[in-house]
């Protein structure tokens, strides 16, 4: 409703603050919209050949996804140009939104959490603070981005995460139950997601409650599939060995997960002693049919299905030492498994896989390529022309290498798959290409996403930013043609095309992810966004409304020790009119984007005058814009 609001007002904030850049900003929008698919005109180099250079105030291509590792946070990146454009607090707790403090954020943080968790938080803030974001996805339909939501794990506390990409928001979190520490997290492709699949990689007892300690025999890994649409775990696969990365078929029927430590050895030299490891494969058709027959356990209100060694619902596809990424191939075929430990990556075909379950050939017959590419093989992105590009980690290089070569060399012809190497700079984890994991692989990009930069930047002390590289893929030889710094970690990310991903401008003043504001508003006998003041025992709701460059109110008064809950609803519906909401010397903080309501509670533990002030620049007036708390002594 708002959008129309908007489209029929016609007003942007760009006209508003007047001028210059309008006309162009409309031209641009305009050619994105009237095309329906997106021309990249950014890649249109007179060469032929791709190049990184937006101009300013011209748009980008794609949408990059990035994680952040260990700053818990997703971001969004334009590609080509590197430009970041927006950061949207999903673990971690953000200043300047008050995600982590508003009660819209803590409700989406906090109810999705085990109770024992819930308990165990009780005396440490309530909530989670941190988190570790390594991999984003968005969800498919028939084998490629819908562009409705993206996936993430956190392997520090064990959750997956959703953020809409309507409003580019978190919305849901949920811990796993007897899992620990989500890694690998991938969507199902096909016919769409379905299932968000998510690795636990650390082997723990179950349950773990401190009754089994120092017995690494009787710990377990469990895979865990998660329906995408209702975020919640539908079922679990207990397994051999541990889990670290997964993938997806393009036809609805196997996941894939790569396992290091087949030994289950607690230490370094016990997880690295013996040659193979292996890659799981979960057949999905068998494991519902079990769900449906009964054959699991339930646990912790989840069924658990045995899918160890000799269980009918696996199988397991020895590889070399320490496999690390697992990779589907854009023609729906082959899986690669990248060695790590080992300079081969190993490719699965899944055509193979029915004989396999069928115990009609052995689990090596289902590979089909292992071309040895060089030290410290990671992961793997696929372009439109069959070739894949490999990160080697200890070799700081890219490896471009042919798919169906490496097939040939497997068969014993004499061919070379490596059709180039590049140097990056250094050590790369994750790489991914532009749509590469999506049947519409376009081979436009390729994105190294490197672990130390080192020398490449001014230095700035002991700690030093990791470094991201844009590589043209267009031509038969890679081309660098960005370095772009990062602070922790760009783990991984996706690279989607623009036309794709379409956010709304403003809110839905209706939207539901303040639906508890707005019920409260109703029992206190009337609309959200009206400007009341509802005593009720020691709990005071004050409702303001925002209009820049004023709040509704210029003072309250409140009583020591009362709890107090803000509801502030920004009635503005010029797009990237935000509004703040801060308390001074009471750590009160949040946003307010244009036509949303954000709440939160405290203790006006503090007697005295308080200013409240908007944050976020709105206006000339924006200092102006505050007012007053007053907190009478007890
Ligand atoms: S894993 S560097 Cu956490 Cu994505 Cu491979
Ligand atoms: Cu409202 Cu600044």
């Amino acid at each position: 409703m708002s959008k129309k609001i908007e489209e029929k007002e016609g007003i942007t904030r760009r006209d508003l603050l007047g001028g210059t850049a309008s006309a162009a900003a409309l031209a641009g929008v305009g050619g994105l919209v009237a095309g329906g698919t997106l021309m990249p005109k950014n890649a249109m180099a007179a060469d032929g050949s791709n190049h990184a250079n937006v101009a300013p105030g011209d748009l980008d291509d794609y949408y990059g996804f990035w994680s952040s590792g260990q700053a818990g946070e997703l971001r969004i990146l334009g590609i080509p140009s590197m430009r970041e454009l927006m950061r949207v607090p999903v673990f971690n707790r953000c200043s300047a939104s008050g995600w982590g403090q508003t009660n819209e954020s803590l409700k989406i943080l906090n109810e999705g959490l085990l109770p024992e968790t819930k308990k165990f938080l009780e005396n440490r803030g309530g909530t989670w603070d941190n988190g570790d974001l390594h991999h984003p996805h968005m969800s498919f339909t028939d084998g490629t981005y819908d562009g409705r939501y993206l996936f993430m794990n956190d392997k520090a506390n064990t959750r997956v995460a959703r953020v809409r990409c309507d409003v580019m928001k978190c919305d849901k979190i949920i811990e796993i139950p007897n899992a620990s520490d989500i890694h690998g997290l991938r969507p199902q492709k096909y016919p769409r997601t379905g299932y968000v699949f998510a690795n636990g990689e650390h082997r723990v007892p179950i349950p773990n409650d401190g009754s089994i300690l120092d017995e690494p025999e009787k710990y377990h890994a469990i895979f865990t599939a998660i329906d995408g649409d209702e975020m919640e775990v539908k079922w679990q696969v207990m397994v051999d060995g541990n889990l670290d990365n997964c993938d997806a078929d393009y036809q609805g029927l196997y996941a894939f997960s790569t396992c290091y430590n087949s030994e289950e050895g607690t230490n370094l030299a016990e997880m690295t002693s013996s040659e193979q490891d292996w890659a799981v494969v979960f057949d999905i058709k068998r494991i519902e049919a079990a769900v449906k027959s009964g054959d699991f356990k339930t646990i912790n209100g989840v069924p658990v299905i045995d899918g160890r060694k000799g269980s009918k619902y696996t199988r397991y596809i020895p590889v070399s030492n320490s496999p690390h990424g697992c990779n589907a191939a854009p023609d729906g075929r082959h899986i690669v498994i990248n060695g790590k430990l080992s300079p081969t990556v190993s490719v699965i075909d899944v055509t193979k896989l029915p004989d396999l379950f069928n115990d009609k050939i052995k689990p090596r017959d289902t590979i089909v390529a292992e071309p040895e590419l060089g030290l410290g093989p990671l992961h793997t992105a696929f372009d439109n022309k069959g070739n894949c590009y490999t990160t080697l980690f200890l070799d700081s290089q890219a490896v471009k290498w042919n798919l169906n070569k490496a097939i040939e060399a497997y068969q014993g012809k004499n061919v070379d798959p490596i059709l180039d190497k590049l140097d990056v700079h250094y050590q790369p984890g994750h790489n991914h290409t532009s749509m590469g994991e999506t049947k519409e692989a376009d081979g436009k990009w390729l994105i190294s996403l490197n672990k130390f930069s080192k020398d490449r930047y001014l230095n700035v002390g002991p700690s030093k930013p990791e470094n991201e590289q844009l590589i043209d893929i267009t031509g038969n030889k890679m081309k660098l043609v960005h370095d772009g710094p990062t602070y922790a970690e760009p783990h991984d990310c996706i690279i989607v095309r623009a036309d794709i991903v379409n956010p709304r401008s403003i809110w839905d003043p209706k939207d539901m992810m303040w639906d508890e504001a707005r019920q409260q508003a109703k029992k206190d006998g009337f609309e959200l966004g009206e400007s009341k003041i509802v005593r009720d025992g020691n709990k005071v709701r004050i409702y303001m409304w925002s209009i820049a460059p004023n709040f509704s109110m210029e003072k309250f008064t409140v009583k020591q020790g009362d709890e107090v809950t803000v509801y502030v609803s920004n009635r503005d519906m010029i797009d990237d009119l935000a509004h703040g909401f801060t308390i001074a010397n009471y750590g009160i903080a949040m946003e307010i984007g244009p036509q949303q309501t954000s709440s939160v509670t405290f203790t006006a533990d503090r007697p005295g005058v308080h200013w409240f002030y908007c944050q976020w620049f709105c206006h000339a007036l924006h200092m102006e814009m505050r007012g007053r708390m007053f907190v009478e002594p007890a």
